[in-house]
């Protein structure tokens, strides 16, 4: 079975920005998962544009840049210079009057252009935005802060969502509180990547190689 698995940056080890992701990539990571916030749209701020431009220019891998920010419109060109062809945007159609505006940009920088569901909006409001975006982030949690529990009715969001991917040509990511009973459970309903943060991969105590190869492998602890 195939999935893809992201680091949640904001959650790295801070003191060695470096190895963190030398350690990650060696240990066979697919993607960074940048978390940027306003402190506006969320209450909170996370990693700053110089960790998005150092771990750009340091890794090899893509980037998965997650906006958490008002009016995405007003910078996004400041991130889109900073990224590499191919590295994913997702936006928060909340946040924007014309998200698709945005997501055009996003699209002829020759970015992946994403959307982001908080757990309160429903499918129905962005259905018409799958159409033109390659990713949906589906978030468990609501946004702002890692090390959140679960929301179990976003469980129905993905029973709406993942029989659409098909139809309308996007794939589906998991973004909060992912922890080994989901991506056992999600990963053979279709559910493309997931997000790792402190519940499965940060602060454990065991080598990042080791902890992707036992999800992997369907071997993960709980
Ligand atoms: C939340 C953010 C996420 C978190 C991630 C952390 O606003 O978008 O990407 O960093 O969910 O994972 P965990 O396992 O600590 O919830
Ligand atoms: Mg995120």
């Amino acid at each position: 079975m195939q999935f893809e698995l992201m680091a949640s940056m904001m959650c790295a080890n801070y003191g060695n920005l470096e190895k963190e992701v030398d350690e990650l990539e060696q240990g066979g990571i697919d993607s960074f998962h940048i978390d940027i916030m306003d402190g506006r749209y969320v209450p909170n701020y996370a990693m700053s544009l110089n960790d998005l431009r150092f771990i750009a220019r340091h890794s090899h891998k893509p980037l998965d840049v997650h906006l958490m920010i008002e009016h995405p419109n007003t910078n996004i060109q400041i991130f889109l210079s900073n990224l590499r062809k191919g590295d994913t945007v997702y936006i928060h159609p909340e946040a924007e009057y014309h998200p698709s505006t945005t997501l055009q940009k996003i699209i002829d920088a020759g970015m992946v252009p994403g959307i982001a569901i908080n757990p309160g909006t429903s499918v129905e409001t962005v259905l018409e935005m799958l159409r033109i975006v390659d990713r949906v982030l589906v978030m468990s949690v609501n946004p702002g802060n890692a090390g959140q529990m679960f929301l179990p009715y976003v469980s129905e969001k993905y029973a709406k969502l993942l029989p659409l991917k098909e139809k309308f040509g996007f794939k589906v990511y998991w973004d909060g509180a992912c922890s080994a009973d989901k991506i056992r459970e999600f990963a053979p309903r279709g559910v493309d990547g997931f997000v790792l943060g402190t519940s499965l991969l940060f602060g454990k105590g065991r080598p990042y190689g080791e902890v992707l190869k036992s999800i992997r492998e369907f071997k993960m602890e709980d």
